[in-house]
């Protein structure tokens, strides 16, 4: 019997600990992409798009076991999805072995641009680099020249901050310390306040967040004094959620406290323009709609605004399979010339696999997660947006184009003493 799928694997973060558990949404999402790509005539010649999945827990020992179970069991896999940072990291820096692409919906470090360490991976999330010279303009608008940043030691965070330093010498803003932690905070966020430090830029995933943000709280390092910058793709919740499940001896009241305030910057991860009709024949608004029956079908609480982890990103996974069809598609019509198929790939055949690579590289299509295109490095092209936490509500304060550098301030922010905190003591002279 002929086998009519294109077979490909699927490394989703469901339920872990740690990390971005981001499967949660976007693991449904892709399942919606699948279901469109399948249903359309006009695509892979009759194949049907099929997904072999399992949970990384975003732990990568654990995503390179899953991809070898996936790897060294029939069906043979054309292309693997992943996310999360450390597990792409990991896949993708294993992958090229076996002459496969990866295509990573949620994975933001930097390290990832790398086309000598990773010459098979593309991506749909954008780089964490994109969010540093959005910090530098904010830093630059109101006036702070000296700050601080408090890290988690992984490679994603590691690589941010190397980017970010370069940024601040450019422009002369002076780093007094740069204080990293493993899993727990405490002495790092003590020696920040050892160092006067005012103006913090925070980069950990959600549950270390959770930590810090009960640590700042202990050590007052919040409120009309200091200014935070955290990561926005955390969910708006995040730092009410899971305090008991984690252990923290902090309160939810505790930490909206402390929260209050804080600036994040995230990339643009849903089309902005609601209305545009997107490849697929949905616009993002229609999307939202489709993800959200899914997401209630699966047992979450959308109405009461709980959404699961992975919200925010599932566009960039209902595109990666749009992306991984049309490059099928694509590649399907150039075998097919020379009495070919995608069912002649193994892992030992680089001539088709370069040929995907030429496929994906050369995407370019309008997607529910905005224009979908890589650049050489197989990273994604975005627009920044800042928002502020207010009153427990996140606001959108503007929009950053790096690549126009155009800033677009819409005078909402508001800060706890009523005015700029400033990025140093202020000494008063009383004479
Ligand atoms: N926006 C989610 C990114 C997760 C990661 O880089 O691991």
């Amino acid at each position: 019997k002929r086998d009519d799928d294109l077979h490909i694997g699927g490394i989703f973060p469901m339920e872990g600990e740690g990390g971005w558990q981001g499967g949660q949404a976007c693991k449904p999402a892709a399942e919606l992409a699948l279901a469109d790509v399948n249903a359309r005539s006009d695509l892979l010649s009759g194949f049907k798009l099929l997904l072999h999945s399992n949970d990384s827990k975003c732990e990568p020992g654990l995503g390179a076991s899953v991809m070898y179970n996936l790897l060294y069991n029939p069906p043979q896999k054309l292309l693997l999805l992943a996310g999360c940072s450390t597990v792409c990291t990991t896949v993708a820096e294993a992958a090229k072995m076996w002459n496969l692409m990866v295509l990573c919906y949620g994975a933001s470090s930097p390290a990832l641009s790398d086309r000598a360490r990773f010459p098979t991976l593309f991506r749909t999330h954008p780089s964490a680099t994109v969010h540093n010279p959005t910090r530098i303009k904010l830093m630059q608008k109101f006036g702070w020249s000296r700050i601080a940043i408090l890290q988690q030691a992984e490679e994603v965070f590691i690589s941010t901050v190397e980017d970010l330093e370069a940024h601040c010498k450019k422009v002369g803003i002076e780093i007094v310390t740069r204080q990293s932690f493993l899993s727990d905070p405490s002495d790092a966020v003590r020696n920040l306040r050892r160092q006067d430090a005012r103006v913090i830029v925070g980069l950990f995933y959600v549950v270390a967040a959770r930590r810090v943000l009960c640590e700042v709280y202990k050590h007052k390092l919040y409120g009309k004094s200091y200014v935070w910058f955290f990561i926005g793709w955390y969910e708006d919740n995040w730092f009410e959620t899971n305090l008991e499940r984690e252990g923290l001896d902090c309160t939810a009241e505790q930490m909206r406290e402390a929260a209050e305030g804080h600036l994040t910057t995230e990339a643009l991860m849903w089309n902005q323009n609601a209305n545009q009709t997107t490849i697929s024949g949905m616009t993002s608004e229609d999307f939202r709609s489709r993800l959200n029956e899914a997401l209630r079908e699966a047992g979450y609480n959308i109405d009461g605004e709980r959404f699961p982890e992975g919200y925010q990103e599932a566009p960039l996974a209902y595109d990666a399979v749009w992306s991984v069809a049309l490059a099928f598609n694509k590649t399907m019509e150039k075998l097919e010339k020379n009495g070919l198929s995608l069912k002649n790939f193994t892992y030992t055949n680089k001539k088709i696999a370069d040929d995907i690579y030429e496929a994906i590289n050369s995407t370019s299509f309008l997607g529910v997660s905005g224009l979908v295109a890589f650049s050489s490095q197989g990273d994604r092209i975005a627009l920044t947006q800042i928002e502020q936490l207010t009153d427990n509500h996140y606001v959108k304060l503007g929009y950053y184009d790096t690549q126009a550098d155009n800033l677009t301030w819409l005078d909402r922010e508001r800060w706890v003493g009523g005015k700029v905190p400033p990025d140093r003591t202020v000494v008063v002279n009383e004479l």
